[in-house]
Order: structure tokens, then C-alpha cells, then sequence
């Protein structure tokens, strides 16, 4: 049996304190044995929950202390490739939370980065592919018990933003990036095109926002995809997706929490936040990653190429967010390297 493999968590904000406390608490083979982050009150909160960590400011000094098998990227998008590249070079199995980098040139020089090693050490986190329900659905399409499917009507509904550090422009590289992962792969097909189009402004919205928006996708098999990006609902996360088939409906992401007859009033738990929404699909994906790196693998599931597709469909919707009609999206042929 390969010894437990010593996972170096980078960034220790929401998602990196969680992926902490489940790497402890749930994942089976691994702990976290370094946790590397810039601010100590992060570093300590986090550190709570890693009990015999050692903690670091800089990866590469993880990486020189020979601290860590493994990283779990987990700080914002613009700080991944000052980590992945140093990971990289010391051939590390690389667990990065979504968007790979946040423009397709810089995603660019980590794929050549990434290809002088001997195959992917990268995997991408996007954690949708390992919820339950997605996976049954993509099931659904494979097989076509229900035909072929036609159309794909979405909806990604955030209760409120984080203030002003959340732009206009993140609708699409913060939120909608994980349709553009998503939705191909359900659907199989690689996006051809990405329109935006606004309703009326939801005047709860925060001044500098513009939403919601309604994004229409065309993907290469011809299946159209609808879907509502909204940040400001006030009531609870919810992310929905009912897929149109030739001979039938399927529908996941449905409320399933507790039911509560009460005061006259029927209600059902809704969720509040992404963390708890997927929370399986987060156990999931690290214990498939874990079980991969020990034995041998590497990585399971998207992986850098995902990445940078997903980054090339990002640009075309930051266009789409200010120009009328649909915006082509490139998706080059991907590499044997990737295959
Ligand atoms: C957040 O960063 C996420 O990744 C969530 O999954 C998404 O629903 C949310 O809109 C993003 O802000």
C-alpha cells in the first residue's frame, strides 16, 4: 500500500480552509502537510484543521523543504500560475481549483510548461463533473434512453456578491466558467458560439453590476443552451439544469432538503452556498485525485487542456458581455499530450 500522500494546500481563504478541513475530516490516503499562505490569520484559522502541519508563505519553499507530494491550488485565478509553474518544474500532481489562469495566453504557457513532462500532472477542479446528478444526466445523453438531446435550459442563481471585489466581468470568468466545462461535457460538444442578453436590471442588484444575464450558447452538435446567470437573488444558491430530449424531460438540481409543514406553510430547505451544494462533488473529486496520484495515474478528471478550452469560451463571453449578437469561441483540436 503506497504511504499517505502529503498534500500542500496553497491559498487558505473560503475554498482552501474547506478543501483543509475535508482533507482531514474525509479523504482517505492523504493529509494536508503544508499549508502555504501569505496571511498568517488565514494560515493559523486553517492550520486548526491540519493538526501537525508546517506552514509556508511561498510554495517554493514547500517545495525546497520537500514538505509535499502534492498541492491543492486553491487562491484566486490570477495567482495560479506563479504556483503551477514552480509545481510543475518539481513534477508535482496538481489539484487546481477552476479557471486554470484567467485568459487563454497565460493557460497557453502553462500547457507548454505542463508538456515537458511525461503526460498531465494537472487536474482541474471543476467539481460539477463529480456531483451525482450531472453524472446521471450525462449518463442520460450517452446512452439516449430518452433520445437525443436537443436543448440544454440552465439556471446558476448566487444569493448575493462578495461587495465590489466581485466585477461585471466575473459573471462569466467566476460563475458561468463552470458552464462552459459543464455543459460540453454533458452535452458532448464543444461551444460554437456565446450571447448575452439583458433583462431588466434587478434593482436589488449592487450598483456597479448589470444582471441578470441571459447567455445563449450554441455548441457544435447544434444543441442550444439557455441560461440565466443571476448574483443577487437574495434567497439561497441554487444551480439548475433541466436537459430537452427528443423523447423526454430530465431535470437535476431541484431543492431536496428538509420538508417542513409549519404555520400553514409547506417549505423545503433551499442552500445558501456553493460549499454545501456540491460538498459531495468536492469529496469526490479530491478522493478520486488522491486515489490517482498514489496510484500512479496522476489525475482523474478534467485536466489542463479542459482548462484552457474553458478560458478560450470565457473570452468570447467577456466579449459577448458588451457586444450584440453571438461570439464565435475557437476551440482548437486537442493534443494527443491531453487526449
Ligand atoms: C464561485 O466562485 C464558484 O465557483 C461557484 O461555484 C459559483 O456558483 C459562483 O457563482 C462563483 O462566484
Amino acid at each position: 500500500m503506497p504511504k499517505d500522500l502529503r498534500v500542500g494546500v496553497v491559498g487558505a481563504g473560503m475554498m482552501g480552509a474547506d478543501h483543509v478541513k475535508r482533507i482531514t475530516e474525509r479523504i482517505k490516503g492523504a493529509y494536508v502537510s503544508a499549508i502555504i499562505e501569505p496571511d498568517a490569520g488565514r494560515a493559523a484559522a486553517a492550520a486548526e484543521n491540519a493538526p501537525g502541519s508546517q506552514a509556508f508563505t511561498r510554495v517554493e519553499d514547500a517545495i525546497e523543504a520537500g514538505a509535499v507530494d502534492a498541492v491543492l491550488i486553491a487562491t484566486p485565478g490570477q495567482f495560479h500560475e506563479p504556483v503551477l509553474m514552480p509545481a510543475l518544474e518539481a513534477k508535482l500532481p496538481i489539484l487546481c481549483e477552476k479557471p486554470l489562469t484567467p485568459d487563454s495566453e497565460s493557460s497557453q504557457r502553462v500547457l507548454e510548461a505542463e508538456q515537458q513532462l511525461d503526460r498531465p500532472h494537472i487536474q482541474l477542479g471543476f467539481m460539477r463533473r463529480f456531483d451525482a446528478e450531472y453524472q446521471q444526466l450525462r449518463e442520460l445523453v450517452t446512452a439516449e434512453d430518452a433520445g437525443e438531446l436537443i436543448m440544454i435550459r440552465a439556471a446558476h442563481r448566487n444569493p448575493s456578491i462578495p461587495g465590489a471585489a466581485y466585477t461585471q466581468k466575473m459573471l462569466i470568468t467566476d460563475s458561468v466558467v463552470h458552464e462552459f466545462d459543464v455543459l460540453p461535457w454533458l452535452a458532448g460538444s464543444p461551444v460554437k458560439t456565446v450571447e448575452v442578453k439583458y433583462p431588466r436590471r434587478n434593482p436589488v442588484s449592487p450598483e456597479h453590476m448589470r444582471e441578470p444575464i441571459l447567455v445563449i450558447m450554441e455548441l457544435e452538435n447544434g444543441v442550444l443552451v439557455d441560461l440565466e446567470m443571476n448574483v443577487s437573488v437574495q434567497f439561497g444558491y441554487q444551480v439548475s439544469t433541466e436537459a430537452v430530449f427528443a423523447e423526454g424531460i430530465a431535470r437535476i438540481g431541484q431543492p431536496s432538503g428538509l420538508e417542513l409543514w409549519h404555520d400553514a406553510r409547506y417549505s423545503r430547505a433551499e442552500h445558501t452556498s456553493f460549499v454545501t451544494r456540491f460538498a459531495s462533488a468536492y469529496d469526490e473529486q479530491v478522493q478520486r485525485w488522491v486515489n490517482a496520484v498514489r496510484s500512479g495515474q496522476l489525475i482523474d478528471g478534467p485536466n489542463a487542456w479542459d482548462g484552457y478550452l474553458v478560458a478560450l469560451a470565457c473570452e468570447a463571453g467577456v466579449t459577448a458581455l458588451e457586444q450584440a449578437g453571438p461570439v464565435e469561441v475557437t476551440s482548437p483540436e486537442r493534443p494527443a499530450f491531453y487526449a
